[in-house]
């Protein structure tokens, strides 16, 4: 052990003579204020500002962990990809650091992060046990948990660990076991592109950001009546046409297959599964712009910039539209290596209902051809779905919208939870909120995060629901900034109730360690909304 680090040990370790280890687990249970002045990642309640908060936390006071030049990343006997996640952690610690912290697989010495997949299986893909003592021992039993793990460990790093440039040290993580794993395996956002398209590098910095929470799965709603944003060779002026605005009538955009790519591998890199939605049989406004032969009368209509919705639709009784969707799909399920697509199914107020009722499952079978599973809003629940299909409630707890998500169930469905007056991050915090919608209510951060996904609709429980999704639509955002302003404070929240079993959250303790993202949200640079209701630190 190197010197500096037995200094601050001595002089830490003083602090906590005669402190009893701590316990984290269990309904709420704030722990006894005891790690007072150990810097911005402690708080009132002694525990660490982890957002998702953990399964179980135990301090072990005793403890202290010092990253210094000389930590290495040890994994030892592991697949390539665990190195691979081992790698991009240095290069990420590396910015901040300035320490080469190299992979090695020398026996782990005091100082070094040791990563493993020899975990129980137990752990599922995501779960992870850490611990923090002289060392970081992260344990999982797959690549993705290790991720996970780490994931964990930037938290209960110092915030500045974030910066982009060399910062001073010391670089210390008190003594901790934690077991985790999480609550749903759908843990996701969705990014509107079409009302307002957003470039790669935009992308990239919401999944940068996401990822932080363990968000896993980026929904990307693609195409819509303001604009077609991913590439399909066979119907070329879907993007060259159909993606050449966006609302309000500036310069729209597409992604070329190699842009898209990059998007999935960047996502892949974070764990993120991206799920790709062409939005059918409504909200078709672009597609049906570029041709003409898609629409019932022949006729192309014009491009639209507008925010209205429900008013488009492929024409069910043409085999055109068959033709047509088959090739989409087939193209959009070569460039998304995730098992899921999502074919929308929302709001198809002008196609006659017994049409739609045809649809669905024209378009179910054109997916589930290409060996993908169907995802869609809550409408789809009323036609039959083929098995491992899963239905996006998006309702405001009206009866309409619990009816179709107890239909979902009664057919074998899965239900994502989108509950629109709790997390459709486009809705306003308040009256205030320079932009957004209403339709839905008002949002202050407290209504989106104080809700259960398994109570919520009547009929619709713990093993009903796969998971749960913020949506965020882009009517009124037109640059990531007002996407950050959105999502944060509110999409963390979005990510614990995914994550944290219900019975460990309340809004109470919650919002303290909410509080404690803001000195890391400032190092990252995200534009987030100071809600009063939080106690920022
Ligand atoms: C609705 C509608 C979208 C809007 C959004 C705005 C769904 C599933 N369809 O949600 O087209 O953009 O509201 O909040």
């Amino acid at each position: 052990m190197t010197s500096p680090r037995t200094r601050t040990f001595t002089l830490v370790a003083g602090l906590f003579v005669g402190v009893p280890a701590l316990l984290l687990t269990g309904a709420g249970v704030a722990a006894p204020s005891t790690q007072e002045g150990l810097g911005a990642q402690a708080t009132q309640t002694g525990t660490p500002d982890l957002i998702p908060r953990p399964v179980s936390y135990e301090a072990s006071p005793d403890d202290e962990f010092e990253l210094d030049k000389l930590s290495q990343i040890v994994v030892t006997g592991e697949s390539g990809e665990t190195r691979t996640v081992a790698s991009r952690f240095a290069r990420q610690l590396h910015r901040s650091t300035g320490f080469g912290l190299p992979v090695s697989t020398q026996p782990a010495r005091d100082g070094d992060i040791s990563l493993s997949t020899k975990g129980s299986e137990s752990l599922g893909d995501e779960g992870y046990q850490l611990t923090v003592d002289d060392q970081v021992s992260i344990v999982a039993h797959t690549a993705e948990g290790v991720f996970r793990g780490l994931t964990t460990l930037r938290q209960l790093l110092p915030p500045k660990v974030e910066a982009q440039t060399r910062q001073p040290g010391p670089w210390v993580v008190e003594g901790a076991e934690i077991t985790d794993e999480p609550r749903f395996p759908y843990r996701g956002t969705m990014l509107d592109v079409s009302r307002h398209f957003f470039s790669v590098d935009e992308v990239k910095r919401y999944i940068d950001l996401a990822s932080l929470y363990k968000i896993n799965t980026l929904h990307m709603h693609l195409a819509d009546d303001q604009g077609w944003r991913i590439q399909v060779d066979s119907w070329p002026r879907l993007t060259t046409y159909g993606g050449s605005l966006e609302v309000g009538g500036t310069p729209g955009g597409s992604y070329t297959k190699r842009q898209f790519a990059e998007i999935v591998r960047y996502a892949a890199d974070h764990y993120i599964e991206i799920v790709p939605e062409i939005d059918t049989p409504g909200h078709t406004n672009a597609a049906l712009a570029s041709y003409a032969e898609l629409n019932c009368d022949g006729i192309a209509p014009p491009l639209y910039t507008g925010t209205d919705v429900g008013f488009s639709s492929l024409c069910i009784p043409k085999p055109i539209t068959y033709e047509f969707l088959d090739d989409v799909f087939r193209e959009v399920a070569e460039q998304s290596p995730g098992p899921r697509i999502h074919l929308g199914g929302d709001e198809a107020h002008v196609t006659p209902h017994e049409q739609y009722l045809e649809f669905v499952p024209k378009a179910a079978a054109l997916v589930t051809k290409r060996g993908k599973t169907v995802q869609g809003w809550q409408e789809i629940a009323e036609t039959p779905l083929p098995p491992g299909s899963t239905a996006q409630y998006w309702g405001t707890e009206d009866p309409r919208s619990d009816g179709l998500a107890r239909m979902a169930v009664a057919q074998g469905a899965e239900v994502l939870m989108s509950p629109a007056n709790h997390v459709y991050l486009d809705m306003k915090y308040d009256e205030n909120t320079p932009y957004g919608l209403t339709w839905a209510g008002l949002i202050p951060v407290q209504k989106s995060y104080d809700w259960d996904p398994a109570t919520l609709v009547d009929g619709v429980s713990e093993e009903d629901v796969v998971g749960v999704e913020a949506p965020l639509w882009s009517e009124t955002l037109d640059e990531i900034s007002k996407v950050e302003f959105m999502a944060f404070p509110r999409l963390p929240g979005v990510a614990e109730i995914g994550w944290t079993p219900a019975a460990d959250r309340s809004w109470d303790e919650y919002k303290g360690r909410l509080g404690g993202q803001a000195p890391r949200w400032e190092i990252l640079d995200v534009n987030y909304f100071a809600a009063e209701e939080i106690p920022w630190q």
